[in-house]
């Protein structure tokens, strides 16, 4: 830091926040406050016991994104064609008024299951980011069930614990072995790091990571494997099968806390460490030495992240990695057991935010991840009823972020759909709209934010001055709320701050003023109940190593109007390895994953100067023995495609994959590929057994040098 620096961070104040993105650690933040209106660096809080002081690069920069040249700063409406870049500027007061015109007549037209309210994580925050539901339900507006990222993780957690929850993500310091399986820590939440590093400094554990490349996370581990993409259910089940036959299972935590361990055993008999390997395509050894690390290591943690999940089989093989636990019974030890989230237990009465009473259970549900065939049309994808006319987006950029985007972006141009996107960015959606709203920041506006990878609520009050022009979701909702006739139902009228201290003190957790000098609340479950001692989450209180696929409750549960997607009968009785995978035919030689980028997150930071310099291009990882095989090198332009479309890359040259794989890093801007089509182009949107999601990391392709 140069000295200049050095005297502005002794001078500036420090504010308190909360890391507002959709990243598992929620961080709490110490922000440097420049002026009424100007940050400096974000810091991690050091206090607080999860954040311990560590955050990403990407957001200790937020500086360069919150005082971004770039920003949306005034309302626009669309003075050309769809997408032709050509706007208007507008009052608040103008835009407002065309928006709900636009929503009025469409649903005077079609009713109002036609207007389609959609939104997802971009904030994290309670109030902003949910609100939007209250508008929905007191206008009957089309539900959304959002699918797109947890639903095949926790669908697979549930089955097997019956409840979304798990040891304290802390104690992975207390471990004598951390299981770091299909999440890129390093890049994606940051702070898994620290306290899996510690139990290495402290007691010196063991890190295994497993995952389908060399990522920055196996970088740290003294066990990587490597595996391929959709196949971790037949490792689990190979592990357990070596845990039963050498003697290292514990019979007795199964006697007591699982549902059929004579059955499991059973079924595991013919799922060998070979048959294994010829799946995974890991070596007999491999398996043979993971399964006697984690059947003689009795404190082993199991951080289970989401990316293992977004296969069609990722509910099956996030059920069968979470089973390891049960069997070698690590659950019952400090710094043992299973953790992916802890969403389950951070629980606020949001009622009224939501306006729950205000829902009518008739109203359709559409699946977030099925945005292109619903948009396009597709009857099946509408449940019967009317076509999407009128769209409210906020945070979130689907015509990015959305499997199979060339059916998003196809609908987005419709003539007959009004898109209202309220954004901080021209974004690829905010460019296919009607009418662009300019949002404000996180330090911007008050909110509440719940950890999922931690076990903190905490406060993000605001902290600074928006530019003259961005305004809140809250403020949005509202005064479309007045325009459409509903602002006297309960639940509007309030300020944020008045939201957030009614679920404040709905949970005995004080009030806004208290909160500020507290700044979060600890909610972690003691020991014996994160640790499901007193038994786990099902009415029997077992560990069900022979799941209810299609009974099972949980978050994830798709409305009635919606049902189950196939096949469930499909879906093994036990652990197994399913190939309900895109598995490679002739024609698609190849398995595409598109993995997380270090400084983006999702769609976000890639209009930071800093991301963008680090990430360089979009590039695909590819095994050097497949680029010889195609007579390509390395940086060469290399064109991947499948039945859904086809996307020019960048080749990059990596041997950390195994053949047949390949690994597009981060969800680049559309705009910054060759043809203007970003990587979801690839993607599918089927949705899998039994609840659905986005499979977004098993896709078939052919590779060939571009044209
Ligand atoms: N190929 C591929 N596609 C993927 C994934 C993948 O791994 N590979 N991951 C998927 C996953 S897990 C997810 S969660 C999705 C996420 O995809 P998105 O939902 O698009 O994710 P974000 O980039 O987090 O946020 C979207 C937008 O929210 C805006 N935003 C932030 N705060 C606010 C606010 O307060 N108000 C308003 N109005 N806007 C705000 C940001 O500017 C940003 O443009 O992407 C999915 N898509
Ligand atoms: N820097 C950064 N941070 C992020 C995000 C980001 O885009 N960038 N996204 C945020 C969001 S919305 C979410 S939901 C979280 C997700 O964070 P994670 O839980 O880490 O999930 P993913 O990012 O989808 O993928 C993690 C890893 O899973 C691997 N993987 C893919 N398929 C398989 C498989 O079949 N088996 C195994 N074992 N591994 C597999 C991928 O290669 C990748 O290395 O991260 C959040 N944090
Ligand atoms: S690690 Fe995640 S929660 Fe923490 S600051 Fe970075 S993006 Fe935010
Ligand atoms: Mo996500």
């Amino acid at each position: 830091m140069n000295q200049h620096a050095n005297i502005q961070q002794a001078k500036a104040k420090i504010g308190h926040s909360a890391c507002p993105h959709d990243c598992p650690s929620t961080c709490a933040l110490d922000v440097e406050l420049l002026g009424p209106d100007r940050i400096g660096r974000i810091h991690g809080a050091k206090e607080n016991s999860y954040t311990a002081g560590v955050i990403c690069a990407k957001v200790a920069r937020y500086a360069e994104r919150i005082h971004h040249p770039d920003r949306l700063l005034k309302p626009l409406v669309r003075a050309g064609a769809k997408g032709a870049k050509q706007w208007k500027e507008v009052s608040w007061e103008a835009a407002l008024d065309l928006v709900a015109e636009k929503f009025i007549r469409a649903e005077e037209r079609l009713g109002s299951e036609t207007v389609w309210p959609y939104y997802y994580a971009g904030t994290m925050g309670l109030v902003q980011r949910d609100g939007i539901e209250r508008l929905r339900h007191a206008k009957k507006y089309s539900g959304f069930f959002g699918t797109i990222c947890t639903n095949l993780a926790w669908t697979g957690w549930v089955a097997g614990t019956g409840s979304l929850r798990g040891a304290d993500p802390r104690e992975m310091a207390k471990s004598d072995c951390v299981v770091i399986w299909g999440t890129n820590a390093v890049v994606t939440q940051v702070n898994v790091m620290t306290h899996a590093i510690r139990a290495r400094k402290e007691r010196g554990a063991k890190i295994v990571v497993i995952d389908i490349y060399d990522n920055a996370t196996m970088k740290q581990a003294d066990m990587g494997l490597i595996l391929k993409p959709g196949t971790d259910g037949a490792l689990a089940c190979a592990v357990m099968h070596v845990l039963f036959r050498d003697g290292l299972a514990d019979r007795d935590y199964m006697a007591r806390y699982a549902d059929e361990p004579a059955g499991l055993e059973a079924h595991l008999r013919t799922r060998t460490p070979e048959w294994a390997a010829a799946i995974t395509g890991l070596s007999i050894e491999e398996i043979e030495a993971f399964a006697h690390l984690v059947g003689t290591t009795k404190r082993t943690f199991f951080r289970l992240g989401y990316g293992f999940s977004r296969q069609r089989n990722g509910s099956v093989n996030m059920h069968a990695a979470l089973s390891i636990p049960a069997v070698t019974g690590a659950w019952q030890y400090e710094g043992g057991g299973a953790f992916h989230s802890n969403s389950g237990v951070l629980k606020l009465n949001t009622d009224l935010l939501e306006g729950t009473r205000l829902r009518d259970p008739a109203i359709r549900y559409l699946d977030q991840s099925r945005i292109g065939p619903v948009l396009t049309g597709d009857s099946a994808a509408l449940y019967g009823g009317p076509p999407v006319t009128a769209m409210l987006i906020q945070n979130t950029n689907p015509a990015n972020v959305a499997p199979e985007q060339r059916l998003v972006k196809q609908g987005f141009l419709r003539d007959d759909l009004f898109t209202c996107v309220h954004e901080q960015f021209m974004t690829d959606t905010a460019e296919l709209a009607d009418v662009v709203l300019p949002a404000t920041m996180f330090l911007e506006h008050d909110d509440i934010y719940k950890g999922g990878g931690n076990q903190h609520i905490t406060l993000g009050a605001k902290l600074i001055d928006p530019p003259e022009g961005p305004r809140g979701n809250h403020y949005v909702i509202e005064e479309l709320g007045k325009r459409l006739g509903v602002s006297h139902m309960p639940g509007f009228g309030l300020t944020e701050r008045e939201h957030i201290e009614i679920m404040l003190e709905k949970k005995g957790l004080g009030t806004f003023e208290s909160f500020c000098e507290e700044r979060w609340a600890d909610l972690q479950p003691d020991f014996e109940t994160a640790h499901f001692l007193g038994g786990f989450g099902h009415k029997d209180g077992k560990f069900r190593f022979r799941p209810d696929w299609p009974g099972q409750p949980g978050p994830n549960r798709p409305p009635k109007s919606i049902g189950l997607y196939g096949p469930v009968n499909e879906l093994p009785a036990f652990p197994d390895h399913v190939d309900l995978i895109e598995v490679a035919d002739p024609d698609h030689p190849f398995r595409l994953a598109t993995s997380p980028a270090r400084s983006f997150l999702n769609s976000s930071f890639s209009e930071t100067p800093s991301s963008r310099k680090r990430e360089g291009r979009p590039e695909l990882l590819v095994h050097p023995e497949d680029a010889a095989a195609l007579g390509f090198g390395d940086g060469a332009r290399v064109e991947i495609g499948n039945h859904r479309g086809e996307v020019v890359l960048h080749a990059r040259l990596f041997d950390g994959v195994k053949r047949g794989v390949v690994i597009a890093e981060g969800i680049w801007p559309n705009s910054a590929h060759e043809r203007g089509e970003g990587i979801n182009v690839l993607t599918g949107a089927d949705a899998p057994a039994p609840y659905g999601g986005a499979a977004f990391h098993d896709n078939k392709v052919w590779l060939k040098p571009a044209p």
